[in-house]
């Protein structure tokens, strides 16, 4: 084991001492003709495997499972912190939270991301751009700001897209601008479709598909906490809540008080032990397969608008959720359950690798890089993260990273963890503030893939313990820069 603790230990000083260097070059994918179009999907709370391919037996995603087949579904994709405003915040900017350091009750987004946010750059190369649904970032009260209501674009988006159509999620089910009573998924398709049939062929387009789907909210006029679209309400008849295999009360038992706040131990994490018999909770899979639904209403219109072959398509999600794994709920912590998701790439202009499986590390902080990277456009210095297209085409990445940091971070009172951590193919290691002392974990990946047996305290590891502390806040300092 030393010789690999050296190793890593020289890694990771070649990469600090190398600053944030792209393991690859760009492309250039501009040069050889138009540029493709794009359509990113966003989903809300979305854990990894609550999509058809991956398995699970209530997740109804036939248009998603096509997308994998069709193109690459990573295996090993990651959010670097698992939580709606901070995910978005690192999406827009390509960059950790430990330098954008937008959340939950922090000031806005800084108004100095604004020149390099991916949609600005994507504009600046000729793309018209689109978000409809949730954009989660608000930007400071700067010069931007002030320029972007001046013409009159909405405060939350500020001029950043050509089209932005925000559509909320409390209520679910509401009035659209023209007047009708809709769910929020058929008021996404109907904007996306109309954004879509709108579009020509002298300029192509990046649409931002943002679901509030399946994320939970409050119990409103007896729609309950996943309101689901009238057209999912027959499906999965008779379906129970699935009781997470890692239910088992001794896990939970063994989690520091840290872990197991109210918000994440109370009433929703009970919803989600098969206890309830109204099982209110299945509707988080009807939302599921309410959203594939749409993906495929608005890819078909994609299609029939005769952009089916040259529009690049990822899906993703923004953060996972823990289904009652560990009888906890909620997203917040380091674990599998929260930090990891779904991620499909597919181009139409090169299916050379349809149906691959990746199981690299990848990152949300690789998207903007890999959305500019399709486009032509060239990635600024300031990006933290690194294309994914050589894993969709050309050349397959030599050389990636082996191990990655996360952070969460969010300023609403101690009810929520914060934690910094590094993962890798040996150990997940996660630093816990609880206003005291830190709490620590690690768990070794080669037999407790789960997470579950924490070696923090046990003196075998010590030395293993420290050698992961450091390198946490070795990357947090560098990811600060
Ligand atoms: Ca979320």
């Amino acid at each position: 084991m030393s010789y690999l603790n050296i190793f890593r230990r020289d890694a990771l000083r070649a990469i600090l001492a190398a600053g944030v260097a792209p393991f690859l070059a760009s492309r250039g994918k501009a040069d050889e003709g138009r540029k493709p179009n794009i359509i990113l999907f966003l989903s809300d709370d979305q854990k990894w495997d609550v999509v058809g391919y991956e398995g699970h037996p209530l997740a109804i995603t036939p248009n998603i499972d096509a997308l994998a087949k069709q193109g690459v579904a990573f295996k090993n994709s990651f959010v670097t912190t698992p939580i709606c405003a901070s995910s978005r915040a690192t999406l827009m900017t390509g960059t950790y939270f430990a330098k954008h350091r937008f959340n939950f009750g922090t000031p806005k987004l800084s108004e100095k991301f604004w020149p390099e946010l991916f949609p600005n750059l994507l504009k600046q190369a000729g793309y018209k751009t689109a978000l409809i649904g949730k954009l989660g970032v608000w930007f400071e009260d700067g010069l931007w700001g002030e320029l972007g209501r001046k013409i009159g674009w909405n405060t939350e988006d500020s001029g950043l897209f050509d089209v932005f159509v925000p559509v909320g999620r409390t209520p679910y089910i509401s009035e659209d601008d023209d007047g009708v009573e809709r769910h929020s998924l058929d008021k996404i398709e109907r904007h996306a479709r109309e954004f879509l049939a709108a579009q020509d062929k002298d300029q192509p387009f990046c649409l931002i598909v943002s679901f509030n789907v399946p994320h939970i909210t409050e119990s409103m006029d007896g729609q309950g906490r996943y309101q689901i679209a009238v057209e999912e309400e027959g499906s999965l008849p008779g379906a129970k809540v699935p009781v997470s295999r890692l239910s088992d009360p001794a896990i939970f038992n063994a989690l520091p008080d840290v872990l197991t706040p109210p918000i994440m131990a109370g009433e929703e994490a009970q919803k989600w032990l098969g206890t309830d018999p109204t099982n209110e909770f299945v509707d988080y899979f009807r939302l599921v397969a309410g959203m594939d639904r749409v993906v495929g209403s608005i890819l078909q219109e994609a299609k029939a608008d005769g952009f089916g072959d040259d529009t690049v398509v990822m899906f993703t999600s923004d953060n996972g959720l823990a289904l009652g794994d560990r009888r906890l709920s909620g997203k917040w912590t380091h674990f599998d359950e929260s930090v990891r998701v779904p991620l499909v790439i597919f181009d139409p202009r090169d299916q050379s690798r349809a149906g691959t499986r990746p199981e690299e590390f990848v990152l949300n902080v690789d998207l903007a890089p890999t959305i500019l990277d399709f486009a032509g456009v060239e990635i600024p210095e300031s990006y933290q993260g690194h294309s994914l297209v050589p894993f969709v085409e050309g050349a397959y990445p030599a050389t990636w990273r082996t191990e990655f940091y996360g952070e969460h971070d969010v300023k609403l009172g101690q009810r929520i963890p914060d934690w910094i951590g590094v993962r890798d193919a040996d150990y997940v290691f996660a630093e816990y503030a609880d206003g005291k002392k830190p709490v620590y974990f690690l768990t070794d990946e080669h037999s407790d893939a789960d997470e579950i047996v924490n070696l923090a305290d046990d003196p075998a590891y010590a030395s293993v313990l420290e050698a992961y502390r450091k390198k946490a806040h070795d990357y947090q300092a560098l990811y600060a820069r």
